[in-house]
């Protein structure tokens, strides 16, 4: 059996996506998903130009050999722009090896460990009773778990927070908008959204918050110790990690569970959160992590030390990378939640899919493979167009975390 051609699909249905669609000889094909928000083309480049020749004609069953030829075979290792197009290629070795097997994934993965699979959603707003209100109104449509995110005063501009009434959408232009940041500003009031959320939403509901990388340890350990009284279920990405042992100070000083990890694409970026118990959620996903292949060892290392997945699934991940998580979800025994950020609908035409919701939970559905394709025609239609995430900058013009 071999791989005949690899197609590198760049649309924007709504937004940017790269796909790498895998042909065999064999009848079936495999679609995978390596976009990476504000720099799709750089991930292009890399499969067009390097990775594709070298794979023509292999075997699409060597799932695991074609995956140590991508990572280690290119001398160069890690990084987001590799790490996204190992993952392309391998999510969709997997999707041909299911189908093959005429088996959905998560039955090849080992079986379900749960019946369905609990997401949350994003409820923000303006200000307080915005955000309020707003997460009424995802609890009535069933969601069980919802993340909170609301204005600051004195901000023109927060993180998570839509701007005229648009979806929430951060690569929103041809050039990185410009965003101000005020810490103190921050800190006093992210607490008292809490409590109303709390107060409003009743015990039951799971309620998280996304820090966005924005706060020092010390400050995180602050936060963390103020949410405490509301019971979040998390508090994601409180300070950057790239020094992980800094999350000694939060872990010591707070009982907030701790989330961390969207922007990872190695399991060497949180083999020290993890191993040392610093964090309860990791957030490394499939599509930015090397794929199912390299994912499914950082859970087994996760599960090992009582840390669970909390796989990030905001709108820059693909339809195709929401099915595939959903497949590991449901299977994998250390799993905590799922992020659901709804695609537009001109992207959900472009990638049918098997999964749906239902009453706060989604289920990856039982066709053969992952169950997500790509319509090449319609993708046709919808040309890339250049989108950037913002920039952060202090109030006095230092360049900030975003
Ligand atoms: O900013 O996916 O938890 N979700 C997030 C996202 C990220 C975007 C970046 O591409 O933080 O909204
Ligand atoms: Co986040």
């Amino acid at each position: 059996m071999k791989i005949t051609a690899i197609k590198v699909i760049v649309c924007s249905p709504g937004r940017n996506f790269v796909t790498a669609k895998v042909e065999t000889d064999a009848g079936a094909h495999g679609v995978g998903d390596g976009t990476l928000n504000g720099r799709e083309l750089a991930v292009a480049a890399y499969l067009r130009d390097h990775v594709v020749p070298c794979l023509i004609g292999r075997d699409p069953r060597r799932i695991e050999d074609i995956w140590h030829y991508l990572y280690r075979g290119a001398y160069w290792r890690r990084g987001p722009v590799t790490m996204a197009a190992i993952a392309a290629i391998d999510v969709a070795l997997w999707d041909i090896k299911a189908k093959l097997a005429g088996m959905p994934l998560y039955q090849l993965l080992g079986g379900r460990s749960r019946d369905r699979v609990l997401v949350y959603a994003h409820g923000h707003g303006a200000d307080i009773d915005e955000a309020v209100d707003d997460a009424l109104r995802l609890r009535e449509r069933g969601y069980r778990a919802i993340r909170g995110q609301c204005g600051i005063p004195g901000l023109a501009r927060t993180y998570g927070v839509p701007v005229d009434g648009k979806d929430y959408e951060p690569a929103d232009a041809p050039l990185p908008a410009e965003h101000a940041w005020n810490t103190g500003r921050y800190l006093e009031h992210v607490p008292k959204l809490f409590e109303r959320l709390r107060s409003g939403l009743g015990p039951e509901v799971a309620l998280l918050h996304d820090v966005h990388h924005r706060l020092t340890p010390n400050e995180a350990a602050q936060l963390g110790r103020a949410l405490e009284p509301f019971r979040l279920f998390w508090m994601e990405d409180p300070a950057p990690a790239e020094n992980q042992a800094a999350f000694r100070r939060i872990r010591e000083m707070t009982t907030t569970p701790i989330a961390v990890g969207e922007v990872f694409n190695s399991i060497h970026d949180c083999h020290q959160l993890i191993a040392e118990q610093l964090i309860d959620y990791v957030r490394a996903n499939i599509g930015h992590s090397g794929g199912i292949t390299h994912m499914r060892r950082i859970a087994h290392l996760a599960e090992l030390h009582h840390v669970r997945t909390g796989f990030h699934g905001a709108t820059d991940l693909s339809p195709v990378t929401m099915g595939a998580a959903l497949h590991f979800d449901l299977w994998v025994p250390n799993f905590g939640i799922q992020e659901h950020m709804p695609h537009s609908a001109e992207t959900d035409v472009v990638f049918p899919h098997a999964y749906r919701f239902a009453d706060g939970y989604m289920t990856p559905g039982e066709a053969p493979g992952h169950g997500v394709d790509i319509d090449e025609s319609l993708a046709a239609k919808f040309p890339y167009r250049r989108a950037y995430l913002p920039v952060n900058r202090l109030e006095d013009g230092t360049l900030w975390h975003w």
